[in-house]
């Protein structure tokens, strides 16, 4: 089935062709091989030329992680994708295959801590710098832009404080300066169903789907989308010879699984953060809350313009600061303490000392991730059991 004019939750199940499925098995199966059969050698040297189309191994192409590519593909609005077995494998992939010594970056300061770790002490070992700027005001990136700049990085909204970032206004200054540059953006968060970063400029949208995309955290998992002629270059140079960061068929399989319900799922992830917010803006012992749906979020506008609706994620700072957020986290119970996010499961976490603990306080501060704020992914629960746990919780400070 060819989808393009469909809703959609109904690209989200149907889209892409059925043609990895000869026995007609309603959900594309697992094809759990590591290598595929040659008729003879000349079949077998023109698949390795590019010469026919056909599968060779799994590290180049598997037809179970073909088919969550293609679905994902179509829900990015994107030629094709590339799925991995980590988003941190489909980031370092992308930029592996964009940057070169004597490249420059411009990255946002505010990232998922790996990503930022990878940038910050990983791909500068290698003669490649980076220079981290606010890209919430399109004039710091103006500023940062050189000759070499080969790449501008961002996630929006933001891991873990929610900032949001204009996507079209950094598409646009960037490839006014110089159209080569490519804008790479990492849609975890919002999910291709909020949000489509390709459409509004981007050249490459990334994911963790191990978070919404999946969303029941059984699996690690990423994908890149793009142009075709550059995911070519991600899937056999980026993930072929640099990372091998392969996704297995069955981790393929679950990820289509998660996705039929990727609609729905966000739509109640969203209901729960709205009425989650509602109740910490009441709460007397909350300090501030960050939630891109606010009137009051500095980056609200952008937020409205780009997205469908606002998220599953918040954050939020108690008052008495780290010692009374630990102290809250530490006396929930329906809501679970540890990391990752998008799942069925209410998760709140502490960044500074778990996901953004690749940060120095210093840098924690330019970044505007405060030492006490507390990370809350909405989970799908009925929401006045989360507030009621909440609640008790705050009790206990
Ligand atoms: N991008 C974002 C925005 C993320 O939040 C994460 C992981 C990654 C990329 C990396 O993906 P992975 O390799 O883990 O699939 N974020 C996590 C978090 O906030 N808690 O635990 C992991």
């Amino acid at each position: 089935m060819k989808t393009a004019a469909t809703g959609f939750g109904t690209q989200a199940i149907h889209g892409g062709e059925r043609h990895q499925n000869p026995c007609g098995a309603l959900n594309v199966p697992i094809y759990q091989n590591a290598t595929f059969v040659f008729d003879n050698c000349h079949q077998g040297g023109k698949r390795f030329a590019g010469e026919e189309k056909g599968y060779i191994y799994s590290r180049l192409g598997n037809p179970s992680v073909a088919a969550l590519e293609e679905r994902v593909a179509l829900l990015e609005q994107t030629e094709a994708a590339v799925a991995f077995s980590s988003g941190m494998g489909a980031i370092t992939a992308v930029i592996w295959s964009i940057a070169a010594a004597g490249a420059h970056i411009v990255a946002d300061i505010t990232l998922y801590g790996c990503t930022f770790a990878f940038l910050e002490h990983g791909i500068t070992r290698y003669g490649v710098e980076v220079t981290f700027v606010d890209l919430s005001d399109p004039a710091n990136l103006q500023r940062a832009l050189r000759e070499n700049t080969a790449l501008v990085y961002m996630e929006t909204p933001a891991n873990p404080n929610l900032k949001v970032i204009d996507i079209p206004a950094i598409a646009a200054t960037a490839h006014k300066y110089n159209p080569k540059i490519m804008i790479v953006c990492d849609n975890t968060f919002a999910t291709p169903y909020l949000q489509r970063p390709a459409p509004l400029g981007c050249d490459v949208v990334v994911h963790s789907a191990t978070k919404y995309l999946n969303g029941h955290g059984d699996v690690i998992a990423g994908l890149a989308c793009g142009k075709a002629e550059f995911m070519q270059t991600v899937r056999f140079f980026g993930l072929k010879d640099m990372t091998g960061a392969v996704l297995g068929p069955f981790e393929a399989f679950l990820i289509l699984r998660g996705i039929k319900t990727l609609e729905v799922r966000m739509e109640r992830h969203c209901d729960n953060a709205e009425k989650i917010v509602e109740y910490l803006l009441r709460q007397p012992k909350v300090e501030r809350v960050y939630y891109p749906g606010l009137a009051e979020h500095p980056n609200h506008a952008a937020a409205q313009k780009q997205m469908r609706r606002f998220g599953g994620m918040l954050a939020f700072e108690v008052k008495g600061g780290r010692a009374a957020g630990e102290k809250l986290l530490d006396n929930l119970s329906l809501c679970v303490l540890a990391v990752s996010l998008g799942d069925a499961e209410t998760l709140v976490e502490h960044p500074a000392s778990m996901t953004h603990s690749t940060y120095t306080p210093e840098e924690l501060e330019a970044s505007c991730v405060p030492a006490g704020l507390v990370r809350l992914s909405a989970g799908l629960e009925n929401p006045e059991d989360i507030i009621a746990d909440l609640e008790q919780g705050f009790a206990k400070i």
